[in-house]
């Protein structure tokens, strides 16, 4: 990505020129304008040209966009000078979160933490594992008891109170970015809850807010809808529609409580926009952007992933860049992965999560084969300039299988049957599974199903077996070493196992989700420190990788060349050196998958320096004598 600073021009557009005029006739002679203009110049027209194909056709169109950029330039003046500040460091840089140093962790303030203040309290913690990246759960206000987690919110403006005041939320932003640590919030842009207060005004008839979301009189039109769109979350209705009390159908992808925001409506995305710039101010840097697949729908079509679905990112990143410039989005889309990839642009989302990685990561762990992960680095690795993923073992959400079928097919697997082994594989139903997770969203009809669980839970630490701290290490390892951001759940560094207590409590009882969001164990955290536990070795292992990885320059940014080890079991992949390509100053990856030891023959590495020298384990190999990999052994060979 260029650094673009910004040349005083008129717009060539002349509607797009017009809109420049208009504002700068009303805010002209004030202090802010001439930075905002600059912006201006350089994104309106591109916000215009994402907007026009949702609402061009309106006869308020440019109207519309003229307050959208009212609410641009309000917001702008709104926004903290310290924010501006990094605003321009930011433009200036726009490489930044490339380096090797980022590394990200995810968590629930409360269950983490307790409140806003616990995790301010928690920032030495984050320190000493080295995150300069923190995404805290929705932490806004939203129903009680039941509201996904947060995913259901009744306004973007409030706090949970049991968190603590909006006032310590910003302090919190401050505090994090003093102590080099990114803000991480999510948009929840998709959905409201149905306390927001524009779902109130429609389920009470108001016309003006029940065009806000996708209200029917009748079944008439879900009924068509629903002949091509899947089920989400069907445990909890079937379908994508709820019924209100007065007898009308509402859309809600997710839960009957979180209704679908109509965005064909512009008046939803001027409204969404101004909650979007209000969280940046917060001090947000980057916005994890909720459901990016679901926002547009159209009749006849599965109303995922529709053309209009990245108009509307795009001008919610125009904006931005107007407004917010240090913001960058990352996209939240869990699904084939060439819709996956379909959000990733400078323009678009800058990072987004590598949910194959993630699924493949636990696919090779069940098969001990790295054909399916080996082919996904070789073809669906690379992505633009300027932008990187989000590379994670373990969410908050459940894992699905999301590989591509005809990747699958090309090996002779079976996507559906293979999918169905998985499930079996780690709701342990399989002989010799050392996995204990949980089925979620559990689907007869269509045989679909996801798993739950910890990431220890799903690597066999519950039951005590013998390499469950390797394969957590190794999982990690691949995720720290393969590009882009390292993202760790927070719980995971310490190998939280999972938390059944969920099922007793009736608020979250039907989400086998919550069995990997466990509070924060105090006695593992302390045990971290003892090398003698579990938590010790895992704590440790992983602080090993993540220091290893800070002074690794060939770590940073996402290059990845992939390495065929000839060895089913061992994945294999090189990082160059960031200038040039020889094996000098690169990284070359091995990771065996497998309970056995595993070799990589000779002739494999005869194109490698003869000596290389781990870095994890610091022993140097004759690599003309081949490589020897111990059972779930990684090395990160460099020349010596
Ligand atoms: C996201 O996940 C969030 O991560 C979930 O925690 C929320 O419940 C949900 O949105 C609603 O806000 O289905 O199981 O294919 O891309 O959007 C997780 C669907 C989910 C996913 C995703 C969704």
């Amino acid at each position: 990505m260029k650094t673009s600073r910004a040349p005083v021009w008129t717009a060539p557009d002349p509607q797009a020129a017009r809109l420049v005029d208009a504002l700068r006739r009303r805010h002209g002679a004030q202090a802010g304008w001439p930075v905002f203009e600059a912006r201006l110049q350089q994104h309106v027209a591109t916000l215009r040209d994402e907007l026009r194909p949702l609402h061009g056709e309106r006869a308020d169109f440019e109207d519309g966009v003229l307050r959208l950029l009212e609410t641009a330039w309000s917001s702008w003046c709104e926004r903290p000078a310290d924010l501006k500040a990094m605003d321009a460091e930011r433009e200036r840089d726009p490489a930044w979160f490339q380096s090797q140093r980022m590394l990200g962790g995810v968590g629930y303030v409360d269950r983490f933490a307790g409140d806003f203040r616990g995790v301010e309290a928690q920032i030495p913690y984050f320190q000493e594992l080295g995150l300069s990246y923190l995404h805290l759960m929705p932490p806004y206000l939203c129903p009680q008891p039941h509201n996904d987690g947060g995913y259901a919110v009744s306004s973007y403006r409030e706090t949970q109170p049991a968190l603590g005041t909006m006032a310590e939320l910003r302090a919190l932003a401050q505090r994090l970015r003093e102590a080099g640590i990114s803000l991480v919030l999510d948009f929840v842009f998709n959905h409201t809850s149905d306390e927001h207060a524009w779902a109130q005004a429609a389920r009470a008839g108001d016309p003006v807010f029940s065009e806000y979301y996708w209200i029917f009189p009748d079944r008439t039109l879900p009924d068509q809808y629903e002949r091509t769109v899947r089920e989400i979350f069907p445990d909890e209705h079937p379908g994508a529609f709820s019924q209100l009390e007065d007898g009308r159908w509402v859309w809600t992808t997710f839960h009957s409580y979180q209704w679908d925001l109509n965005y064909s409506n512009p008046e939803v995305f001027r409204a969404m926009a101004g909650e979007m710039l209000f969280i940046a101010n917060l001090g947000v840097e980057f916005l994890r952007m909720d459901a990016v697949a679901f926002v547009w729908k159209r009749l006849g079509t599965p109303c995922e992933s529709l053309p209009e679905a990245h108009h509307l990112l795009r001008a919610y990143n125009a904006l931005a860049r107007i407004a917010a410039p240090a913001l960058l989005f990352k996209s939240e889309a869990i699904v084939h992965p060439d819709e996956v990839v379909s959000y990733i642009s400078p323009a678009e989302c800058q990072v987004s999560y590598n949910p194959l990685q993630m699924a493949l990561l636990w696919n090779t762990l069940a098969t001990r084969e790295v054909n399916l992960l080996q082919l996904a680095l070789a073809e669906r690795h690379h992505l633009p300039e300027g932008t990187a993923w989000v590379n994670y073992v373990r969410s908050h959400d459940d894992i699905g299988w999301t590989f591509a079928d005809e990747d699958a097919a090309r090996f002779g697997i079976d996507g559906f049957d293979h999918r169905q082994f998985l499930n079996r594989f780690y709701v342990d139903r399989f002989p010799g599974s050392f996995a204990r997770g949980v089925p979620f969203q559990d689907n007869p009809a269509t045989g679909d199903c996801r798993i739950s669980g910890t990431c220890a839970a799903l690597c066999g630490l519950e039951q005590g077996d013998p390499h469950a701290v390797a394969r957590i290490l190794l999982l990690h390892g691949v995720v720290l070493s393969s590009g882009g951001i390292p993202l760790i759940y927070l719980g995971d560094e310490i190998g939280q196992g999972n938390d059944v207590g969920y099922a007793d409590d009736p608020a979250r009882a039907g989400d086998s989700r919550w069995v990997h969001r466990p509070m924060r164990d105090p006695r593992r955290h302390a045990e971290r420190l003892d090398p003698s536990t579990a938590a010790g070795r895992i704590h440790a292992g992983l602080r090993h990788l993540i220091s290893l990885r800070r002074h690794l320059p060939a770590l940073a940014g996402g290059r990845l060349l992939p390495f065929w080890s000839r060895h089913s079991a061992v994945l294999g992949y090189r990082r160059p050196a960031p200038q040039g390509d020889d094996a000098r100053g690169g990284v070359l990856v091995l990771a065996n998958f497998s309970e056995r030891p595993a070799s990589v023959l000779p002739e494999v590495l005869s194109a490698q320096p003869a000596t290389m020298v781990d870095l994890i384990g610091q022993t140097a190999f004759d690599l003309r004598a081949g490589l020897t990999l111990a059972p779930y052994q990684m090395v990160w060979l460099v020349a010596s």
